[in-house]
């Protein structure tokens, strides 16, 4: 396979002004009929020949103006239908058989369960007709899709329905018209027995816009949420960044067999199914909070990608960065904001930072890739939210504003590059943001090393920042970039210091801006003892070490006013005696927890606070993950030892607290899923977690307790996982059997059945796998299925992931086998496990690669080629 280039990128010689499309439906054999009326664009010559991109079509038909082609006259060669002499304009007309049965792939037209249905993005539509299928190349869709009454009773495509009707045979048809130019990868039909919940919603502007989800019978009371988090999205939209919908209606459609969360299409947005359906009794809290922001995200790329779209793949983050950040900002707005900033930091310091590390680093802007499908990564989303965030707080929220209303006027109805986007906020701001641009093309997380000095005499505070970005694959020198480093200082007396560089005062809070490999800035009029309080709220996407010292991050923990950084010393602390006890493992003595995290963790217990659910996050330990991330040589077992072993001793010494905590957040009233609920429950089963740690049977019937009072997913799941990961099977199993007999009518619950039991840390998990693989309910088609049982084992079970025998490795090699025959895409996202072992043992690493050599002697999906190529490199 070869590697595609940015810098190859040329303009489409000819434009599509109207694209014309019948679907003639079939499961084996559908007949699709296309009619483009293209124009060849101005500046092309008049011999630029006609490309189109095609991919598993059997084409019945090739006709200009109504002249079918001879064979002569066109050629088919690497996917791609080439006709040398055309018209400045014409008709082109094309008709072509597709199977949608046998799309494992899921992408394209394909069959999950009783529905047809669609995914286009990136490059689905040439699985679909003979299409420029890039996203410059916009055009006005009209799309009628017939198909037999009986089976597929609803038919559904893009804009407005426009005609209906009978057709012979039992068959019917509907004619939609899409009136915003769009690229082919927003193109969506859905057809099926489907059930339908309609709501509406009245624009700033007042007109009514039909909200219309579509599910199957089964699932009509699980649509609620998704409802009500649209509507908040709506307006949420307008309020944040004036915008308004553009179309009568907004169809939302859940489908069972989905490679991602959802996707935007115009209009007709098609979601998984996991990533819609809710009700309490199935639906845990923070998947109703994933919901809410999925609905809202897609929702948002109604303007951030639809109307402005990119101009190429490369410039994806251009969407996605800005969509995240937008449905960051609206979750933030509704839930806690502290902890949906913790949580997502999470996300980045361990997944993100990973990726970074790892041999699939790229930049948030690649310049080159095989497939574009693998390029739907956490540095694109993640990293480039983050990106959009310092912007924003580079320019203050007015500026930025006035910026995203000229992108989207300037640029509506147009294909366009991040420079479109940044020249635009620097125009607006009159900012240089040349340096910044940096952010989008260097691959790798920067390091920042601080360090302070203290004048007694002078009463001065010196702090020094170096920053420098390690060598990634294809990139080894770096170039610094612009880093806001938000910061106070925190007196010994916990009380904020005013900030005074150069006679002049900052307040309490200030941005620092690095743009050099090392700055210094001297603090003046600062008395002993004050602690440095850096990146506050991440306001960087980079590593930060600062040689704080446990008093230090103590003090930070209990006094610094920002709440984010409040949790980050209590990670860095409990990190502390974590890798202390990490040392002790590996020198086979006792592990004895630091004191001072049993007296950090006591206070936290003891004082009351107003913010419960962020109590809770910094009652939680580092994850394996992320204590991982800030090892040079990764030691498997010792992290998962000392981990366990802290915890452990947390709970011997605090169980009363624990236990207090615990029914101090019982809840009396009816579930809802407010962020105060929320709030108790979490902080509850955080507590609850901790008590069953301890080992005593009182704390176990506690969770026993819990679990069959069964008043909503949230508590079930949280004892059931208690339980299930004990070593008291007496208790486990029978909760583990009776959980799976009541709920095996209800897929999504089933995938958190599987997602709980492999993830037990106990030795017998990875057979486990292998036995529940045959369970009835599993299928290593559906994309959901894999992901809630190999994805589960392979990422959140570290320590049985990397047996020493190499069986874990194993598995996960016959998996990805198997799927990149059946759909590479999920085979290219499930093997990113096996390619990160540059940091663990030898033994670890010989047997990973030899995995992954394994896995290369197939014939492979340029999907998966281009991972292992990768990661064998
Ligand atoms: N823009 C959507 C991307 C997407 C996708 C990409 C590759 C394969 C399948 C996919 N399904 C959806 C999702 C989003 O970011 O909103
Ligand atoms: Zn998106």
């Amino acid at each position: 396979p070869q590697a595609i280039y940015l810098s190859d990128y040329r303009p489409p010689a000819y434009r599509i002004d109207k694209t014309e499309l019948t679907f003639d439906l079939d499961p084996q054999a559908t007949r699709v009929r296309a009619r483009l009326h293209v124009t060849r664009h101005p500046e092309s010559k008049a011999q630029a020949a006609l490309t189109l991109h095609g991919h598993g079509l059997t084409t019945e038909r090739i006709a200009i103006d109504g002249q079918a082609l001879l064979e002569s006259e066109y050629r088919i060669e690497a996917d791609q239908l080439i006709i040398d002499r055309v018209p400045e304009t014409f008709v082109l007309e094309t008709e072509v058989i597709i199977d949608p049965t046998s799309n494992t792939a899921l992408e394209g037209l394909y069959v999950s369960g009783p529905m047809f249905c669609t995914q286009c993005e990136p490059e689905g539509f040439r699985r679909i007709t003979w299409y420029p299928d890039r996203p410059d190349v916009m055009a006005v869709f009209t799309t009628t899709v017939i198909g037999d009454r009986q089976r597929q009773p609803v038919l559904l495509s893009n804009g407005n329905p426009i005609e209906r009707g009978e057709l012979p045979d039992g068959r019917h048809f509907v004619t939609w018209e899409d009136p915003h130019p769009k690229p082919a990868y927003l193109f969506a039909l859905v057809a099926g027995s489907l059930e339908c919940v309609r709501d509406s919603f009245t624009t700033m502007s007042g007109r009514e816009v039909a909200l219309e989800i579509w599910v199957e019978a089964q699932n009509l009371e699980k649509t609620d949420w998704a409802m009500a988090s649209l509507k908040r999205a709506m307006t949420w939209d307008e309020e944040a960044y004036g915008r308004e919908y553009d179309l009568d209606l907004f169809m939302i459609v859940a489908v069972d067999d989905f490679n991602m969360g959802a996707m935007e299409n115009k209009g007709l947005n098609i979601f998984n199914s996991a990533a819609v359906l809710a009700n309490p009794q199935t639906t845990t809290d923070a998947t109703f909070q994933r919901i809410e922001g999925i609905v809202a995200h897609e929702y948002f790329h109604n303007w951030s990608g639809n109307r402005v779209t990119c101009r190429d793949w490369f410039q994806l983050a251009l969407k996605e960065g800005f969509t995240v950040f937008r449905d960051q900002s609206f979750s933030s707005s509704i839930n806690s904001a502290p902890v949906k900033r913790i949580e997502d930091v999470a996300l980045m310091r361990t997944l993100q930072f990973a990726e970074d590390a790892g041999p699939t680093a790229h930049p948030v802007r690649p310049d080159h890739f095989i497939e574009i499908s693998n390029f739907y990564t956490l540095t694109i989303y993640e990293k480039g939210a983050e990106i959009v965030r310092m912007l924003s707080h580079l320019l203050g929220e007015e500026t930025f504003r006035r910026g995203s209303d000229l992108y989207f006027e300037r640029f509506d109805g147009q294909a366009v590059r991040v420079e479109d986007f940044v020249e635009t906020m620097a125009e607006v701001s009159g900012e240089d943001l040349t340096q910044f641009m940096r952010w989008y093309a260097q691959a790798g997380t920067p390091q920042l090393t601080a360090r302070s000095d203290y004048d007694a005499e002078k009463r001065r505070f010196t702090l020094t920042i170096a920053q420098q970005t390690p060598p990634t694959p294809g990139q080894e020198d770096k170039q610094p970039l612009h880093v806001p480093v938000r910061m106070g200082l925190m007196a010994a007396d916990g009380q904020p210091v005013e900030l005074i560089i150069n006679g002049e005062s900052h307040g309490t809070d200030t941005v620092l801006h690095l743009r050099e490999a090392e700055q210094q800035w001297v603090f003046e009029n600062v008395d002993e003892g004050a602690v440095p309080s850096l990146l506050r709220g991440f306001s960087a996407p980079v590593r930060l070490e600062y040689p704080w010292s446990r008093d230090e991050l103590s003090h930070l923990m209990r006094f610094d006013e920002d709440g984010f950084n409040r949790w980050d010393a209590t990670q860095r602390l409990a990190l502390i005696a974590i890798e202390e006890m990490m040392a002790a493992h590996q020198r086979n003595e006792l592990m004895a927890l630091d004191a001072r995290l049993i007296e950090a963790f006591s206070y936290l217990l003891r004082e009351p606070t107003d913010d419960r659910a962020v109590l809770a996050e910094m009652l939680r330990l580092p994850s394996e993950a992320w204590i991982a991330e800030q090892q040079r040589r990764v030691d498997i077992d010792a992290i998962h030892g000392a981990r366990r072993a802290a915890i452990e001793q947390l709970a011997d010494n605090l169980f009363p607290e624990f236990e207090s905590v615990y029914h101090a957040n019982q809840q009396s009233e009816a579930y809802a899923p407010t962020p105060e609920q929320m709030a108790s429950r979490s902080l509850k089963n955080v507590a609850l977690s901790y008590l069953v740690a301890n080992g005593e049977v009182e704390a176990l019937n506690m969770a026993r307790a819990q679990y069959e009072a069964d008043d909503n997913m949230t508590d079930v799941r949280a004892a059931l996982t208690l339980l299930a990961h004990s070593d008291r099977a007496d208790l486990g199993d029978p909760a583990i059997r009776a959980f799976g007999e009541r709920w095996a009518h209800d897929s999504l619950v089933m995938d958190q059945w599987f997602a709980t039991q492999v993830t037990r840390p106990q030795a017998d998990a990875l057979e486990r796998v292998r036995f529940l693989m045959d369970h009835p309910a599993f299928s290593i088609k559906n994309p959901n299925r894999v992901r809630a049982l190999i994805g589960a084992f392979t990422q959140q079970n570290r320590v049985n992931f990397h047996r020493l025998d190499g069986e874990g490795y194993r598995l996960l090699a016959d998996v990805v086998i198997e799927l990149n025959r059946l759909n590479p895409e999920i085979a290219a996202r499930m093997i990113v496990p096996l390619t990160r072992y540059h940091r663990l043992d030898e033994k670890r690493q010989a047997l990973m690669r030899g995995e992954l050599e394994r896995i290369r002697a197939e014939n492979l999906s340029r999907n998966v080629f281009e991972v292992v190529e990768k990661a064998l490199a």
